[in-house]
C-alpha cells in the first residue's frame, strides 16, 4: 500500500483526529502547539502522568544538560525565552521539568493531553487514508496522522544479572528515579554503569553515601562543564542576544554554536595543537571534538585529543593505577557520546569511593545482601560486596526502541519486521510503506548528535509545513518513494562508514543492546548540511515524497 498505488480521496468519513502525537516530552508538546495554530483536531497520548519526557523521568540525582541552557531551550516564541530565566549555566532536572510544565501552561497544552497511557499499536488503513490508534487503556481510535514523539532516549535497558530477584536491597534506575526522591545518606551504593547518568549520580551521591562501590564496564571521556549559577547580567546578555544565539544554533553542525574549527589537524603545527585543546578545555563541554575540522574522520587527530584528555584524568586522580583504569583506550573520542562533568575524576579520591573495573572483575551475579564479582587478579575465587542499594546506570535502547515497541502495521506488514536489520527512513522523518507517519529526530536524522532542542524544533517546522500545504491542497496521504528512502540510507550509511563512530561499541550503533541489529543511526554529516539538504527537497516541491 504505497502512496502512489494508493493515491486518491479516502473512502470513508473523517477520521477522529487529524493527528495523534504520541509522546509529551518536548517534541511533542510543540508539536502539538503548532498543529493546533494549523487548526488541526490534535490528541496527545502520554506514559507518563505529565509533560517533560526525558525531566519528568530521569529524576536521579545531579540530573542535567550537558548543552548550555541559553541553547537547550525552545526558540519558536520570543516571549517565551524573554520571561524564562535560567538559574544556571547547566539547567539541572528540577529545572527543566518545571520549565515543561511552564510551556504546558503558558501554551495551554495539558487540555489536549492524555495521560497515563501508552499506544501500543498502529495500524493503517489504506482505504480511509488513516491510522487505527490502539491504547493499553483498550481505547481505539483513528487519526489522519500519527507523529511519533517517543524520544530517543525514554526505552531503559534493565540488564539481567544473576540472582538479581534475591537482592534483598533496593534496586533503582537512574531512568526511572523515584518520585519522591531517595535519602542515600549513610548507605552503602554501588552504582552500575559509567555513561552520562552513571557520571552524574556518582559525583553527586559521592559524599553523602556510606560507601560507594562504581562497576565500571568501559571508561568514558569527560569535559568539564565549568558549571556556574547565572548573574543578572548573564541572564540579560542571553535575552538581549537570543536572535544572534539562536541563528548560529541553526547553522551548526552540532546545532549549538560552540565555534567549530575549520582547520585540519595536519595543518596546525605541534606548538599550536596544545593551545588549541588547552583552550578547548578551558571552555569546556562537547565543542572539544570540534578543535580540529577532521577529529572524527581522521584517527591521527583523534589520537592526540584523547591523549590530551586522558592526561587531564590523570592530573585529576591521585593514585596512578586508578587513573589508567579511568582512562578511555578502546574507541575515539566522540565516537561514544561524551559526558560533560563537574567533579567527576575527583570523586575517585575520596577514601568512601572504590572503582571495580568489569574487564578484570566481572560481575558474577547477586545475593540477598550484594553483588559478587571475580577477585582481584592474583586472588583467585570471588569477592562479594554488601550494599544496601544497587543503581542501574544501564542506558537505553536507544533511538529505535521506542518505536519497535509499539505494534506498527500497514498492508506491507510490520515495521519491527522491516527495520529488523536496522532502521530505514527518508531523512530521519518518514519511513516508506507507512504513510502519514513522521518520527520527531528519527533514526538516520541528525538528531542525538546535536543539541536537540533545535533538532525537535526543525523536525517539527517541516512536519508542520508539510501537513499545512497537504490541507491547503486536499490531499490525505504522503509517504516516501521507496528509491528516496533507499538512496538516504545509503547516504547516511556511507557517511558514517567515512568517520570514525562505527569504531566504537556504543549506543548509537545498538552495540548496548544484546542481539540488536548493529548499524550508526544518526545522521553524522553535521545538522546544517541535513537542514540545507532538507530545505532542498522543499524548495524542490518535496522531492522523494509521494502525495496521495
Ligand atoms: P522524550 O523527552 O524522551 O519524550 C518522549 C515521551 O514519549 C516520553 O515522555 C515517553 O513516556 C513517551 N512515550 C514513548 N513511547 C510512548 C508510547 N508508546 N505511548 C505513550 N507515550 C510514549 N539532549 C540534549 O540535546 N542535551 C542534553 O543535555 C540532554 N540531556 C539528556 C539527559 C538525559 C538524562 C537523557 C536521558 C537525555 C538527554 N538528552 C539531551 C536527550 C533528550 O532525550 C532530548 O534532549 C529531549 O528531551 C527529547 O525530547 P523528546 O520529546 O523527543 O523525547
Ligand atoms: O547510558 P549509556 P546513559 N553490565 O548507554 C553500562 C544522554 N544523557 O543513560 O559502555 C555492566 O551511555 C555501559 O557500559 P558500556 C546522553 O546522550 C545525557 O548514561 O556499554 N555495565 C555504560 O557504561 C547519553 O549518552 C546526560 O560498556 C553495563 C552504562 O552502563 C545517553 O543519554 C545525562 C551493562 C550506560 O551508559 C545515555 O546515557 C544522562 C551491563 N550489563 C544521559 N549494561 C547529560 O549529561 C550497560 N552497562 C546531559
Amino acid at each position: 500500500a504505497t502512496a502512489s498505488a494508493a493515491a486518491g480521496a479516502p473512502e470513508t468519513q473523517t477520521p477522529d483526529y487529524d493527528a495523534v502525537i504520541v509522546g509529551a516530552g518536548f517534541s511533542g508538546m510543540y508539536q502539538l502547539h503548532r498543529l493546533r495554530q494549523l487548526g488541526m483536531r490534535v490528541r496527545v497520548i502520554e506514559a507518563g502522568d505529565d509533560v517533560g519526557g526525558t525531566w519528568y523521568w530521569n529524576r536521579y540525582p545531579g540530573a542535567r544538560v550537558d548543552i548550555e541552557s541559553r541553547h537547550y531551550s525552545y526558540s519558536f516564541d520570543d516571549e517565551l525565552q524573554q520571561e524564562w530565566d535560567w538559574s544556571e549555566r547547566y539547567a539541572a532536572q528540577p529545572e527543566l521539568l518545571d520549565y515543561a510544565r511552564h510551556v504546558a501552561d503558558r501554551f495551554d497544552l495539558h487540555r489536549d493531553i492524555t495521560f497515563g497511557t501508552r499506544v501500543s499499536a498502529l495500524d493503517w488503513q489504506d482505504r480511509q487514508h488513516a491510522w487505527t490508534v490502539t491504547t493499553d487503556s483498550g481505547e481505539r481510535l483513528s487519526s489522519r496522522f500519527v507523529i511519533l514523539a517517543t524520544g530517543c532516549l525514554s526505552v531503559p535497558q534493565e540488564p539481567t544479572f544473576d540472582g538479581l530477584d534475591e537482592f534483598r536491597g533496593e534496586v533503582l534506575y537512574t531512568s526511572r528515579w523515584p518520585h519522591e526522591g531517595v535519602d542515600l545518606s549513610g548507605k552503602r551504593v554501588a552504582v552500575i554503569g559509567t555513561g552520562s547518568s552513571g557520571l552524574q549520580t556518582i559525583t553527586a551521591i559521592a559524599p553523602e553515601v556510606a560507601s560507594l562501590t562504581v562497576l565500571q564496564r568501559t571508561p568514558n571521556f569527560a569535559i568539564p562543564a565549568h558549571n556556574h549559577p547565572l548573574t543578572d547580567d548573564d541572564r540579560a546578555w542571553i535575552k538581549e542576544n537570543y536572535p544572534q544565539l539562536r541563528g548560529q544554533d541553526f547553522e551548526s553542525a552540532l546545532d549549538f554554536y560552540v565555534d567549530d574549527s575549520q582547520v585540519l589537524f595536519a595543518e596546525h603545527d605541534e606548538a599550536e595543537i596544545d593551545a588549541v585543546l588547552e583552550e578547548r578545555w578551558r571552555r569546556g563541554g562537547l565543542g572539544y571534538t570540534r578543535a580540529f575540522a577532521d577529529s572524527l574522520l581522521s584517527a591521527e587527530a583523534n589520537a592526540r585529543l584523547a591523549d590530551f584528555a586522558r592526561a587531564k584524568i590523570r592530573e585529576r586522580v591521585a593514585d596512578e593505577k586508578l587513573a589508567q583504569k579511568l582512562m578511555p583506550f578502546d574507541y575515539p573520542v566522540g565516537a561514544k557520546r561524551m559526558c560533560v562533568d563537574t567533579g567527576y575524576f575527583e570523586v575517585y579520591n575520596r577514601d568512601n569511593v572504590r572503582l571495580i573495573d568489569i574487564g578484570e572483575q566481572p560481575i558474577e551475579g547477586f545475593t540477598a545482601s550484594g553483588i559478587v564479582v571475580r577477585a582481584p587478579e592474583g586472588r583467585g575465587g570471588r569477592e562479594e560486596i554488601d550494599v544496601d542499594v544497587v543503581v542501574m546506570a544501564t542506558g537505553f535502547d536507544a533511538m529505535t526502541g521506542a518505536v519497535d515497541a509499539i505494534d506498527i502495521t500497514s498492508d506491507a506488514g510490520s515495521l519491527r519486521d522491516k527495520w529488523q536489520d536496522g532502521p530505514r527512513t527518508y531523512l530521519g522523518l518518514m519511513t516508506a510503506d507507512y504513510p502519514n507517519l513522521f518520527t520527531i529526530t528519527g533514526p538516520q536524522s541528525p538528531s542525538v548528535l546535536t543539541n536537540m532542542m533545535t533538532s525537535i524544533e526543525y523536525h517539527v517546522d517541516f512536519i508542520s509545513r508539510m501537513l499545512e500545504k497537504m490541507t491547503a491542497e486536499g490531499t490525505t496521504q504522503v509517504a516516501p518513494r521507496p528509491e528516496a528512502e533507499e538512496h538516504w540510507v545509503n547516504l547516511t550509511n556511507d557517511l558514517g562508514a567515512l568517520t570514525l563512530m562505527p569504531k566504537a561499541q556504543s549506543w548509537y550503533m545498538g552495540a548496548n543492546i544484546p542481539g540488536k541489529p548493529q548499524a550508526l543511526m544518526p545522521f553524522v554529516g553535521g545538522s546544517h548540511v541535513y537542514i540545507n539538504y532538507c530545505e532542498g527537497i522543499v524548495v524542490g516541491n518535496y522531492h522523494g515524497f509521494a502525495f496521495g
